[in-house]
């Protein structure tokens, strides 16, 4: 069977959920080692979401793991919906009694974490190979994994798996005992990270006749920008000079602001999906994260959810080694999806704003496209409508 080794929690993905999850733990004084597929500058590279809540700077903070995030993250206490030419700035500290968010980047969430766990000789196996979770529905779960060749046993009293959509844990599950929800959108995002200086002081948001548009940043001198594209769009048949055109059009038309250009350090497609999978634990195996749910990136979610079942799964391990109670590990699974559904309902709601949605299937979207602009006329002129989505994009408390 090759090596064997013990560990009280074994983290599937060190992703940000399977990072903050250890890091945690380390801080309650409870054991971990993270089995990660990829090699460490994979998982520091991948560029991905950049606006955090409330909740999940003060869970970094309780991780110990902020101080970077204190000094270069960019507060921001508001953002601006663009549509039917015009704008409407939701100042979200105004209308939430000062709740703002926190604009940095989930690569620079995973750097820290990474450097936290490795300073307190915490344990990752990058590259590990063909991990498998084992007897999760007994009291003595194992998970088994190769590494630079040989195999090894790793024994735990508990499975987290935090390993993302596309993961091993909940493949694992029998398909009887999963029940999954799901909507594919008829579009995807295409992203770019410019060394630009932002087009705003906040992001914009838009909606217009061309597709949706967002113009978002990671530092005064970064831009991240996103448009609208179909979901089977080829990157080939987006030049640069494509890209800071439709970006141009869709923001420029509707409020004027100047897109600032510069050379793109990265360029890549996002499909949309929402899915959830139900329950999100199965004896001893929990899953976190993208692994249990998926929301289209509309409304910044995505990230936050992961980090608010963490929230959930560290209470409920921590009062199972320090107090002995299993009660909080019985509630995981509903206390978490039930945040996880407002989450996904905000954020397909979001993309269903402001999203131009194709005419298929010969339907004519007419009646629904003027909906969609009524809609935002309603929010751009609604206070209570406004309080809505500031809540929301905030964060739902845990
Ligand atoms: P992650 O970050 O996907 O991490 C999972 C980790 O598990 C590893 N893994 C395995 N390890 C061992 N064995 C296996 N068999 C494994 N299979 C997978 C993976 O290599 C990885 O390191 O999940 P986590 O931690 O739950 O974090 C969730 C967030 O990353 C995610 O919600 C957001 O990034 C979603 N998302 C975005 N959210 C936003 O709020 N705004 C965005 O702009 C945004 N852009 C994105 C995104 C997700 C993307 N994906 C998943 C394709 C852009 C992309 C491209
Ligand atoms: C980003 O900066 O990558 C970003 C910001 C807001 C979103 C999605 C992505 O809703």
């Amino acid at each position: 069977m090759g090596r064997s080794h013990r560990t009280q929690v074994g983290i599937v993905g060190c992703g940000p959920a399977g990072l903050l999850l250890s890091q945690l733990l380390h801080v309650y004084g409870i054991e971990s080692v993270i089995l990660e597929r990829k090699d460490r500058a994979y998982v520091e590279g991948r560029i991905r979401a950049g606006v955090l809540e409330q909740g999940t700077v003060d869970l970094l903070r309780e991780a110990g793991v902020a101080d970077r995030l204190d000094r270069e993250g960019l507060i921001h206490n508001g953002f601006e919906i663009a549509g039917n030419r015009r704008r409407h700035r939701i100042a979200l500290d105004e209308l939430t009694d000062g709740k703002v968010v926190t604009v940095y980047g989930q690569t620079e969430v995973t750097k820290d974490l990474i450097a936290a766990r490795l300073a307190a000789g915490g344990e990752i196996v990058f590259e590990a190979d063909a991990v498998t979770p084992h007897d999760f529905d007994s009291a003595k779960p194992f998970l088994t994994y190769s590494h630079q060749g040989e195999n090894y046993r790793l024994d735990c009293d508990i499975i987290a798996g935090c390993d993302g959509f596309h993961g091993i844990c909940r493949q694992s599950l029998p398909k009887e005992a999963v029940r999954s929800f799901e909507r594919a959108y008829p579009f995807a995002w295409l992203g770019i990270l410019a060394q630009a200086a932002p087009a705003a002081d906040e992001l914009i948001y838009a909606h217009h006749d061309r597709g949706f548009a967002l113009c978002s940043m990671r530092s005064e001198t970064i831009s991240r920008h996103y448009v609208q594209c179909s979901p089977d769009e080829d990157l080939s048949n987006w030049s640069d000079a494509r890209i800071w055109d439709e970006l141009r059009h869709r923001i420029g038309d509707t409020d004027g602001h100047h897109i600032n250009e510069g050379p793109l350090l990265d360029k890549s497609i996002t499909p949309m999906r929402s899915f959830v999978a139900e329950p999100m634990r199965h004896g001893a195996l929990y899953l976190a994260g993208d692994a249990a749910h998926i929301v289209p990136p509309t409304g910044a979610k995505g990230l936050n959810l992961a980090m608010s079942d963490i929230h959930y799964l560290t209470r409920a391990l921590v009062s199972f080694y320090k107090k002995n109670s299993t009660d909080l590990l019985d509630r995981y699974s509903d206390q978490a999806l039930a945040r996880v559904w407002k989450a996904e309902r905000f954020s397909w709601w979001m993309t269903s704003l402001l999203h131009k949605f194709p005419n298929e299937g010969g339907y004519d979207r007419a009646f629904e496209n003027r909906m969609q602009e009524a809609e935002i006329e309603y929010l751009m002129s609604s206070h209570a409508a406004q309080t809505v989505v500031a809540e929301n994009y905030v964060g739902l408390p845990f």
